[in-house]
């Protein structure tokens, strides 16, 4: 079978038997990103052997990266956590479920009113589901959130004023039948390595054109016909001087504006203000290639195969380069802005695709794991809330709720004293984590539930094991939209229980004291759960675990049992009726920006052997193999001007903490940048370093931009790490 990339690695741990007769096969679904690909998960005497790629699976047909394929041997580490475990005379000791459960009963009933939960775009649909009903019906508050706000909230936020509706709006066979892929922001050889796939395909069997937008040249980039590195921070001048080209050339869909969109004028009258060559200079690229990329983007030559009778389609995809930044909405808006120009929407082969993170980051926000909606995207409308209310006997709160950045930065002022953490590290995730640090350590009561006791659990009040992906039955949403079945392969480590198990049985023990039926939280099983979040939510209806045993996963909406599930959305219109142009204007690229004393700028990402801060892949030798240092990628222009070469050991300092890492010099980056990605490895890590400035509308934090200086690590600079201000005029 194919692995993605050619870049396999052998398999300690998951050593494959000689003998295949005596294995189960389990079919699930991949837990690491949000491709979603199908994995076969096969093991003997309850222990896993192998796990291989599921050819009937229709988001990744047959195709695996080298995590779903090698990075499952978490699951049976022995450092996973088995029983729950609570703080007695300030060390954490191990207790029973009685006790831990009645300890986070008890303390949590006095914080109902200066409470917030995170849930885990890791753990199912279910498990998602349930932690937003107890924090709404248990907690009586809004303040649920997850990694979306650290994510693609900019996006969200952008879809929702501008068509109405915050999910990818086509599929990943959209790429394959485009005439042009604009690719922003992203690296998905390392981050979505199945849709790279995808991608290249289209390229080289079909003949499609392929626009890269990244001050880095990422590996995609040696196949694009444009290429555009602009300065970070810049991609409103480069999307508005694309709106500008298009526009100059009339090769905006006149048809499509006049039909389907509404304030094109006042925008066009915003993007009419600079001309293409001022665009280009502000953002740094060549303004024959900006009309280029513009041309191909709204009138693509058609690629090979396609119908002579279907226009040539566009897809624009993008991620974290165009969101991890204070004016991150901003950036949204000014790329859907060009694709309502272009008409670049509601048909094959078109369509804009935030792509999505982690493995069911689309279901968490559709189980209602987000602040400002209930499951679905339903407003606090009082239609909504009253059909609510009746299901679950008892009222809800109407007030949106405080969204995760928030919750983490109004611990400072009282408005959030206990926290729930499901699923999530802001320890290593979180941006100036010093800070972050302090705030956590001032909350009265903190409850995590985890496989593992990473730096956030180490600070709990109650640790309770939850258990992996593989010990459980649920479903995860994709970033397609489609809903698929997560199976239990193996016996649960230790005491370890499902999140929604864990969650129930607490609620259970709150309901009697908060007025509401316990029964509420009596589920039979993870498909109990499911029927009753597709009762409750339209654009799930239709699905049930009957139908995706029989027919796979199904692409939401699916808003009856005979509807087949939906490849693209917008075919006829927008769910808030026109699509919007927003004008946008660029702002200053940055909150922080390179000066004398940090003179480059700070890109944080990730690789792709690395999840995030490496909870789980540094607990894979086969994934550490390739990757056990911090790698410090820098143009060689100013490697010469620090004086580091290749390989060496570098020592990175931000105005809030510092990091060591491995200096790999190439000018793939962009001078005057270094990328770092923000997995910690050797206690280096680069969230110490970053900013926590944040973008207005989502509150997401600038993640992609800060300054920092580079220096060769001396030899008294022993252990280097960690977020003490490095001079004393910073303080
Ligand atoms: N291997 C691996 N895969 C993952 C993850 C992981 O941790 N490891 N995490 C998953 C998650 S949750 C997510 S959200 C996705 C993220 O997937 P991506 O969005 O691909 O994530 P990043 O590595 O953050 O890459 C962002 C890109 O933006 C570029 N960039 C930086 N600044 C700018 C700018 O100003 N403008 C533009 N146009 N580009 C800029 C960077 O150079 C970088 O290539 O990956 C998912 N997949
Ligand atoms: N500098 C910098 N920082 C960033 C980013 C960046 O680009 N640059 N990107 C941001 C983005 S896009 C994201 S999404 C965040 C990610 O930030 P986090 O979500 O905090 O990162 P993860 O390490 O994926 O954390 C997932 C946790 O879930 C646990 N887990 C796995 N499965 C289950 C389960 O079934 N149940 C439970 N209870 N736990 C489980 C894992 O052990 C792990 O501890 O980081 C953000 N931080
Ligand atoms: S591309 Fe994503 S979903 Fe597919 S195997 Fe790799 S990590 Fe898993
Ligand atoms: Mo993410």
């Amino acid at each position: 079978m194919p692995c993605v990339r050619s870049r396999c690695v052998t398999q300690p741990g998951l050593a494959a038997t000689g003998d295949r007769e005596m294995e189960r096969k389990t079919v699930s679904t991949c837990p690491f990103c949000g491709v979603g690909c199908g994995i076969v998960v096969h093991t003997r005497d309850d222990r896993i052997t192998w796990v291989d790629d599921d050819p009937a699976n229709p988001s990744s047909r047959g195709m695996l990266c080298v995590k779903g394929r090698f990075g499952i041997p978490f699951v049976q580490h022995p450092d996973r956590l088995t029983t729950p475990l609570v703080r007695r005379d300030g060390e954490l000791q191990p207790a029973s479920w009685d006790e831990a459960l009645d300890l986070v009963a008890e303390r949590l009933l006095d914080y109902r009113g200066a409470f917030g939960s995170f849930a885990s775009a890791k753990a199912t649909n279910e498990d998602a589901f349930v932690q937003q009903k107890f924090v709404r019906l248990v907690m009586g508050t809004n303040n649920i959130d997850h990694c979306t706000r650290l994510c693609h909230s900019p996006s969200v936020e952008a879809m929702l004023v501008q068509l109405g509706s915050g999910a990818t709006s086509n599929s990943y066979i959209d790429y394959e039948e485009a005439s042009c892929l604009v690719v922003v922001g992203c690296d998905p050889d390392s981050n979505h390595p199945v849709i790279a796939s995808r991608m290249r395909k289209a390229v080289d069997d079909h003949g499609t054109k392929l626009v890269v937008v990244n001050p880095k040249r990422i590996d995609l980039a040696s196949r694009a016909d444009v290429f555009l590195q602009p300065a970070p921070g810049t991609d409103v001048a480069l999307f508005n001087g694309m709106a500008r080209a298009i526009l100059d050339e009339g090769l905006e869909d006149r048809g499509f504006i006049a039909a389907r969109t509404e304030g094109f004028e006042a925008w066009r009258a915003v993007v009419m203000e600079r001309t293409v060559e001022e665009y280009a200079q502000a953002c740094g690229v060549d303004p024959h290639a900006l009309r280029l990329a513009a041309r191909l983007y709204a009138r693509p030559p058609a690629r090979r195969g396609l119908p002579a009778d279907e226009r040539p389609g566009s897809c624009l995809a993008w991620g974290m380069g165009i969101t991890q930044h204070t004016h991150g909405t901003d950036n949204a808006h000014a790329l859907i802005n060009l694709a309502l120009l272009a008409g670049q929407l509601g048909r094959p082969g078109c369509g804009i695709s935030p792509l999505r993170g982690q493995n069911n980051v689309q279901g968490c926000g559709d189980a209602g794991c987000i602040p400002d909606s209930l499951p679905g995207y339903q407003p606090y409308r009082d239609d909504v809330v009253a059909r609510f209310e009746e299901a679950w006997h008892a009222g809800i709160p109407r007030e949106p709720g405080i969204k995760a950045t928030d919750m983490v930065e109004r611990i400072a002022t009282g408005e959030i004293r206990a926290m729930y953490i499901v699923g999530e590290n802001p320890l290593l995730s979180e941006p100036n984590l010093a800070h972050a640090g302090d705030l956590f350590r001032r909350l009265d009561f903190l409850v995590v539930q985890d496989l593992f006791l990473h730096e956030t659990a180490e600070l709990a009040d109650v640790v309770l094991p939850a258990c992996s992906f593989a010990e459980k039955d649920g479903t995860f949403t994709n970033s397609e939209r489609r809903v698929q079945r997560v199976r239990q392969a193996v016996p649960r480590v230790g005491q370890s229980r499902a999140d929604w198990e864990i969650i129930c049985d607490l609620a259970r023990r709150m309901a009697p004291h908060v007025g509401v039926d316990p029964g509420q939280f009596a589920y039979r099983s993870a498909a109990d759960v499911f029927a009753e979040m597709a009762r409750l939510t339209p654009q799930l209806r239709g699905i049930s675990y009957e139908r995706l045993e029989r027919e796979g996963g199904i692409q939401w909406p699916c808003p009856s049992p005979d509807h087949p599930g939906t490849r693209y959305l917008y075919a006829q219109s927008f769910p808030r009726g026109l699509g919007k142009f927003v004008p946008v204007r660029q702002a200053a690229p940055a909150a922080e920006l390179p000066d004398a004393d940090y003179p480059l700028i700070l890109n944080t990402g990730r690789v792709l052997y690395h999840w995030h801060g490496g909870t789980l892949t540094r607990r894979v030798q086969a994934l550490l193999d390739q990757v056990s240092e911090v790698p410090v990628t820098i143009h060689p222009g100013e490697a010469e001007r620090f004086g580091i070469a290749d390989g060496d050991e570098v020592v990175v300092r931000s105005r809030r903490g510092r990091l060591t890492g491995r200096a790999i010099v190439t000018d793939a980056v962009r001078a005057g940048s270094v990328f770092v990605p923000f997995v910690k490895l050797r206690e280096s890590a680069a969230n110490f370093l970053t900013n926590n400035a944040y973008d207005e509308p989502s509150r997401i934090p600038e993640y992609k931009v800060c300054a920092v200086r580079v220096e060769k690590k001396r030899p008294r600079d022993t252990a280097l790490t960690g977020g003490q201000p490095t001079a004393s005029r910073d303080r």
